[in-house]
């Protein structure tokens, strides 16, 4: 048995049969700064509640498995500092020897399914790395997708990923990628992209209501929502190319590799971009938690 600690609102939120979203803490602690994870994480919440959901950022705090975590649990894991990033291979790890852990898209998705919680809202998955042909880098989170029951909510991928490579992984893996409201798979920073998403949604019902098919047919494995960053927070991808090739090549000359990839690109772009990645990152992270509290609803009322 695991040590699974609810926070008081999850609690509530459970007993009361309302929709929980789930929400990672990779993000928290290695996708943006302190104080502004902590900032956002917050605000990311608060979003969740006024859509009428509750939120449940999932967290493993000295060998137990958090889902929903109070303000000052969610205070001191923003400031930690060294915090593991735990994916599928290293959560258990984690709770077994009493470690403190921020959770990938890969180990919230296995959290959220044990507590009983299928949506989940983020800002970008893990996916196949450019150069992954060399290297092997593929992201966990795509064999999780094809394996674990819950619905992420993202803005598509990142460009420091091989997009292309990306969606054919998870082509392979049987995960449906839905575009939501418009044809191309979003590009993160980028409402548009070249590449058509291989299904689209224009609401939260159909989206939830696919959700409830596939658990209906048995079928294991998530699905992804690509929902576009709003129009008026996009950084146009010319202006980003050039960027993300000088963070690649950064990486390459530290001999950057495994799980410190993602964080690296990150933060140099963070740099790089003078903050301005972050401001449009906050702003599709919270598009992204509204949409998720809709389908959250959208899958209650079916199973009413
Ligand atoms: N992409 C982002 N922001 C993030 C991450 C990815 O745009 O914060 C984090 C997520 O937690 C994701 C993880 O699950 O990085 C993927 O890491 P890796 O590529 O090592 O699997
Ligand atoms: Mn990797």
């Amino acid at each position: 048995m695991i040590d699974l600690v609810l926070s008081s609102e999850v609690r509530a939120a459970k007993d009361a049969g309302r929709a929980i979203v789930a929400l990672e803490s990779t993000i928290i602690t290695h996708g943006m700064p302190y104080p502004q994870n902590v900032e956002v994480a917050a605000k990311v919440e608060q979003d969740i509640r006024d859509a009428g959901a509750t939120p449940a950022t999932i967290a493993v705090i000295n060998g137990k498995l958090h889902v929903g975590l109070e303000p000052d649990q969610l205070q001191s894991l923003g400031q930690a500092k060294g915090v593991a990033k735990l994916s599928r291979a290293d959560m258990a790890a984690c709770i077994a020897t009493g470690g403190t852990g921020a959770t990938t898209v890969a180990a919230t998705m296995i959290a959220a399914h044990y507590a009983g919680i299928e949506i989940f809202a983020t800002g970008g998955i893990g996916g196949v790395h450019k150069g992954a042909e060399t290297t092997f880098d593929i992201s966990a989170d795509l064999h999780e997708l094809a394996q674990t029951r819950v619905t992420v909510v993202a803005a598509g991928a990142k460009a420091i990923l091989d997009v292309p490579k990306t969606l054919e992984v998870l082509e392979t893996l049987g995960v449906p990628v839905i575009a939501y409201g418009q044809d191309a798979f979003p590009a993160f920073w980028s409402a548009q992209s070249q590449l058509a998403a291989p299904l689209r949604m224009d609401d939260a019902a159909q989206i939830a209501r696919a959700h409830a098919a596939r658990n209906a047919l048995g079928l294991p494995g998530g699905q992804l929502v690509a929902n576009p960053i709003p129009e008026g927070d996009q950084i146009p991808a010319e202006e980003l190319a050039p960027i993300i090739k000088a963070a690649q090549a950064d990486a390459d000359t530290h001999g950057i590799s495994g799980k410190g990839v993602t964080p690296y690109l990150l933060q140099r772009i963070f740099e790089l971009t003078e903050g301005r990645s972050l401001t449009a990152n906050i702003a599709l992270v919270r598009n992204n938690a509204r949409l998720a509290a809709q389908i959250a609803q959208d899958l209650i009322n079916i199973s009413r």
